[in-house]
């Protein structure tokens, strides 16, 4: 009843509300862009073991935001998060040339789960204050973007540490989501 209730005067006043996880490998820089779109501030980090989760409110929608961790021995969880999940913000260490053939991989096999076929994707080409960081167009052809399929998705620079091309990115997701995505 309760629920019920709050989805109904949410879609009166135009509120939405949205499930999004924030998956990548680890050092990507993923909680550090959940709490500079959280706080607006760049907080020290630890590697995640588990996840971290917190609301952000933006664009009229009330983001759910799950950061979880992207070490090897722990990506196999990732998958426990998948159901009921609206967008996927994949996270790539744009300077972290070596693993981006592993980025690659393990994006393409989290788009080929069944639950998150209706997810849209925006990917964070993040770390572009570093030197030696490919930017969005070598990023796209790294992941092999053009191989996605029946989905909305947008890849956009960004340094988590300046605080720079995340809003940009959020506004592009809620404009997917509100135009019927996810
Ligand atoms: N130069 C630079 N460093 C960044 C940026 N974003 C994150 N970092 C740094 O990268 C390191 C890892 O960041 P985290 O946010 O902890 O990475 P994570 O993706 O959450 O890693 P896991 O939790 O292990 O999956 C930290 O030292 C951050 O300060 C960025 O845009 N530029
Ligand atoms: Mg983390």
């Amino acid at each position: 009843m309760g629920l019920v209730f709050t989805r109904l005067f949410s879609s009166l006043f135009g509120n939405k509300e949205a499930r999004i996880l924030v998956l990548g490998l680890d050092n990507a820089g993923k909680t550090t862009i959940l709490y500079r779109l959280q706080m607006g501030e760049v907080v020290s980090t630890i590697p995640t073991i588990g996840f971290n989760v917190e609301t952000v409110q933006y664009n009229n929608i009330k983001f759910q935001v799950w950061d979880l961790g992207g070490q090897t021995s722990i990506r196999p969880y990732w998958r426990c998060y998948f159901p009921n999940t609206q967008a996927i913000i994949y996270v790539v260490d744009s300077s972290d040339t070596d693993r981006l053939v592993i980025a690659k991989e393990e994006f393409h096999a989290v788009l080929e789960e069944e639950e998150l076929k209706g997810a849209v994707v925006l990917i964070f080409a993040n770390k572009q204050d570093l030197p030696g960081a490919l930017d969005a167009a070598a990023v796209t052809e790294a992941l092999e973007l053009h191989k996605i399929k029946n989905r909305q998705w947008s890849i956009f620079k960004a340094s988590a540490i300046k605080g720079e091309g995340l809003f940009e990115g959020l506004d592009w997701l809620s404009n997917a989501l509100k135009s019927g995505g996810g």
